[in-house]
């Protein structure tokens, strides 16, 4: 393949949690996708780039085999892969913010638990199984890990083990079991992974010009820009309150001495406790606007 016919490959997931929000960061970035009959693949028509749409779980493989340059999958499934199989050729490119869940370890709500040390000789149910080892491992516990690919949750009333270790988000699956979680294993987000096997010079440079809107993309999702203005007395207690806001703009106000115009970027989200406090230091005429877009 020569370098100005290179296009970039990108593992998406097909259909499932992070589908929707892996496609929306895409168009975000301004990637126009095809809608094209064939399901498994899509061209995007203003960028060398085609979209491969598959099962989360092969997505670290592709991206580890460098058959796709990117892939998108949640930080449980990239964990599992490359702890089992440590010379996976993956780098994490950003995370992603979305598909948010944790890893953790449950047992039945009658159930004792005096701590980690509970899990020793124990059965742990799990589709995550490197992960529970590696965790039981760090902490010198030896307990029975049983892998099950689905319907984990019911492991403890079917006898199969009386703990079982499975994501959670909202919590509901496991108290509709009768469930709690004792332990969290890990914190869990989408990441954009990307490939470190070689991929030739073209391949590169169409990945920093991916990477740059992405980040671009990132840093405007939660970003807002805030104006206010204040006395001069106010503005140190004023500008410590800006959430993530690094170096705000400070403007002298025409026909009102010793007052300002305050104006930043807040790489953070802007609450309305934060307006409140802002509103008691001093501040008035506070105005949230979001950003549409930023290259950094
Ligand atoms: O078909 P494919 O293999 O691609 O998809 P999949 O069925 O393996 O995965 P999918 O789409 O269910 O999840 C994809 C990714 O979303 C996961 O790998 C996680 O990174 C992330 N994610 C975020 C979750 C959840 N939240 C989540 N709640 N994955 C699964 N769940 C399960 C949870 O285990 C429980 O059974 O959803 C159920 C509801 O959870 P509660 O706590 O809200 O009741
Ligand atoms: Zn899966």
């Amino acid at each position: 393949m020569t370098a100005d016919a290179r296009r970039l490959h990108l593992a998406l997931q097909k259909s499932g949690r992070l589908a929707d929000y892996s496609r929306q960061l895409l168009r975000d970035a301004g990637l126009r996708i095809q809608d094209g009959k064939n399901d498994l693949a899509a061209r995007v028509e203003n960028f060398p780039a085609d979209l491969m749409f598959v099962r989360d779980d092969d997505i670290p493989t592709f991206v580890g085999d460098g058959v796709c340059d990117f892939g998108i999958v949640g930080e449980n499934v990239l964990r599992e892969f490359v702890l089992g199989r440590p010379d996976a050729r993956i780098e994490v490119a950003a995370r992603l913010g979305f598909g948010r869940c944790s890893l953790r370890i449950a047992a039945p709500e009658t159930a004792r638990y005096d701590g980690a040390e509970t899990l020793a000789g124990a059965r742990i149910a799990t589709s995550y199984p490197f992960i529970v080892r590696d965790f039981l491992a760090r902490r010198g516990i030896a307990a029975d890990v049983v892998k099950m690919s689905g319907a984990v949750e019911l492991a403890p009333r079917l006898g199969i083990a009386p703990f079982v270790c499975d994501l959670v988000s909202t919590g509901a699956t496991l108290e509709a079991n009768g469930l709690r979680a004792v332990e969290t294993v890990l914190e869990s987000e989408a990441v954009l992974i990307r490939t470190l096997a070689p991929a030739g010079e073209g391949a590169a440079a169409l990945g920093g010009q991916l990477m740059s809107r992405l980040e671009g993309v990132l840093a405007t999702r939660d970003s807002k820009y805030i104006m206010l203005n204040a006395s001069g007395e106010a503005l140190k207690r004023i500008t410590d309150l800006l959430p993530g806001a690094e170096a705000p703009t400070i403007l002298p106000l025409h026909g009102r001495p010793g007052h300002f115009a305050v104006h930043a970027v807040c790489q953070e989200s802007v609450f309305w406790e934060t307006l409140q406090a802002l509103k008691q230091a001093g501040a008035s005429a506070i105005l949230v606007v979001p950003i549409e877009k930023m290259m950094l």
